[in-house]
This record gives C-alpha cells, structure tokens and sequence, in this order.
C-alpha cells in the first residue's frame, strides 16, 4: 500500500488556518503567534552558535574577536523577543523572566489587545555543555481600556489564557503551542528556515512511565515528598516503578514527558518553599499545554491555571504531566502524616 504524503504546512499557516475558526478575528492573534515563531527562529540561529561565539571565536572580556559586545544568550533571547512583539502594537504588556519590571508596549500603531509573559531562554546554565534549552510563552488578554492598564492586566491565572507554548533548542528546534484547539508541534528545517507541522494533535498518555526530579535536593524535602518520590521509583499500589529521567531543563524534560508520558516534579524544599519555578513564565503556559494535550498541572494541592499570580515573578510547586500521575501525587500529599 502506498502511503499519501503529508501536507507540508509552517506554523504560519497553520495559526492562519487556527484563525478560520474564528471569524471575527481580526488578525492580532494571529500575528502575535507568528511574531513569536519569527523571534524563536532568530533564538535558535543563536543558540546553534552558541560555542563558536564563546570557544571558538573567543571572547575576550564580553568582546568577541570582532569587537562587538558578547551578549549572554539569555539577554540576547529576551531582546529579540521583546523587539518581536513590541512593535507591531498588538501587545500591550510584556512580562518576562529576565526583566524585574513589566515592559509596556508602544500601542499607537495597534490594539494593545495582548498581554504576554516569557521565560526567553529556560535552563540557560545547560548551554555551556551544549544541552537543550527552551523557551516558555503565554498569552492573556489585556482586561481594562488601554490608557487605564492595572495589575490585573498583568496579573493573570492560567485560566484566562488564550495560548501558550514552548520553543525547544534540542537536536532540532521545535515549537509546540495551543491556542485552545489541540497541541500541536512543528519542527524546524535549518534548510529553509521554516518550522513545519510535525506532531499534530499531540494527546499524553493518562499514566506515564518516566519521573523527573532532582534527586539532590531531597535532603531539603519535607518527608512526605520524600515519600511520594521513593514510591515513584519502588513502585505504588502493587505497580512497578517508574524510570528516571531529568535533564534539568524544564522544557526538554516537559517536551519528553508530554510525548512518552511521565511527570516533572520541582517541589517545594526548606530554603525554597515555593520551589524555584516562576508561576507566570514557566508554570501556567505549560500547565495549559499540558492540560490541552490532556495532562494536568498542580502546585500539590491543586491546578496551576486556578492561581492568581500575587507578583510576575511569583514562585510555585510545580508536579506536571501525566494526568493519573499528578492527581496521585495531589491524593499523596493530602494524606495526613500518619497514612503515609
Ligand atoms: P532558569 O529559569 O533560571 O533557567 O531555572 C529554571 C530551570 C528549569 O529549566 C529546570 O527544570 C530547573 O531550573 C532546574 O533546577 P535545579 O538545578 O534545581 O534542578
Ligand atoms: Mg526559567
């Protein structure tokens, strides 16, 4: 039997075609996702030369051999995007990892309609040994008249998002979003600089087979953590265990587990109660990928999307994946000291 050939289709087209289902749309969404695919291409032209700029070409002194600045890749990162989406006026208000402050958008040439918030680069300490980094986006809409932008504009639960997605620097970049049909990922060709539709439709599985934590951090655990990890690994209710896998950066651990199945723990530990990851920037736009591919994302006692963020930079627990998964560590964690 022959098999038809797929379709190539970018993202572009792809979000233009998302657009369809929306006939009033005006456009600015639509925009606003390709603006994001163009600044992830420009990141990850970077990012592929990441060991040239430093080792090879040889930076002395934040100059490279050219006399230009040698930007850190995640400033670089944050600059383009901010540059990306700034521009075109369809957003209003910019939130992102690398900037204390918010970065509030010239509107006077579009609707201001959008807010978004970014991790520009995520695990960027990984790209010195040359491992995969990402990028983390989510998109809200601004709430109050343009000249009257309030904390809650920024300010936003998960719940209120209308797409999110992630940018994925591995052996090939991808892009994988939601707009709230489906999850769908497209990988780039290098040879034309496009990213084409890959993973349609990407579904993870209810139960997953992989845990990913840092095990280093367990001395600063609280003891029922401990618990839930060690049944993770030795096995619960009569099952077998499960095998671990951690890179340490959260979008490639993420990307792995929503494909294969499996969950990313960052639990909260003595010095952090919060834990380290970010509400806005990296929680609850992969909390939303994750529960659109029909995953589930909580802070232990409940789903990331419900939290209002107090701050931009408001700190979370995070347990995300494989649905079964999350909900049996939330059923764990409610259980008084002595059912453990
Ligand atoms: P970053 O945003 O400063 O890069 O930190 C986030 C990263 C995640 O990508 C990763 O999962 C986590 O920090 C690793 O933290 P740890 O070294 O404590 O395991
Ligand atoms: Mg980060």
């Amino acid at each position: 039997m022959t098999r038809r050939p797929r379709n190539l289709q970018t993202v572009e087209a792809h979000i233009f075609e998302m657009q369809r289902l929306h006939p009033s749309a005006s456009g600015d969404f639509t925009g606003l996702l390709n603006d994001i695919s163009l600044a992830a291409k420009i990141v990850s032209q970077e990012v592929n030369k990441a060991g040239l700029a430093e080792d090879i070409l040889g930076s002395t002194g934040g100059t490279n051999v050219q006399g230009e600045d040698v930007q850190k890749l995640d400033e670089f990162a944050n600059h383009v995007f901010l540059k990306c989406l700034g521009t075109r006026g369809q957003v209003s208000i910019m939130g992102s990892e690398e900037m204390e402050h918010p970065f509030f958008a010239d509107t006077r040439e579009g609707s201001g309609r959008y807010v978004v918030v970014f991790d520009p680069l995520d695990g960027s300490s990984n790209i010195d040994v040359n491992v995969s980094v990402g990028t983390i986006f989510g998109v809200w809409r601004r709430r109050s008249a343009l000249d009257h932008l309030q904390d809650e504009d920024l300010l936003q639960p998960g719940s209120a998002l209308v797409a999110a997605g992630y940018v994925i620097y591995g052996s090939s970049t991808m892009m994988v979003y939601t707009a709230g049909h489906g999850v769908h990922g497209f990988t780039m060709d290098p040879g034309i600089g496009e990213f084409l539709l890959s993973h349609e439709n990407i579904t993870t599985p209810f139960s997953g087979t992989i845990y990913s934590v840092n095990e280093g951090h367990e001395p600063r655990w609280s003891p029922r953590v401990r618990e839930v990890v060690r049944r993770l690994k030795y096995g619960r209710d009569g099952g077998g265990g499960l095998t671990a896998r951690y890179i340490g950066s959260l979008v490639a651990d993420f990307h792995r587990n929503l494909l294969k199945g499996g969950i990313y723990l960052y639990p909260p530990t003595d010095g952090k109660p919060d834990g380290k990851l970010r509400l806005m920037c990296e929680a609850a736009p992969l909390a939303m990928v994750a529960e659109a591919a029909g995953g589930y994302a909580s802070d232990g006692s409940g789903p990331i999307l419900e939290i209002v963020p107090e701050d931009l930079h408001m700190r979370v627990p995070l347990y995300i994946g494989s649905r079964g998964d999350v909900l049996w560590i939330e059923k764990m964690l409610a259980q008084p000291d002595d059912h453990l």
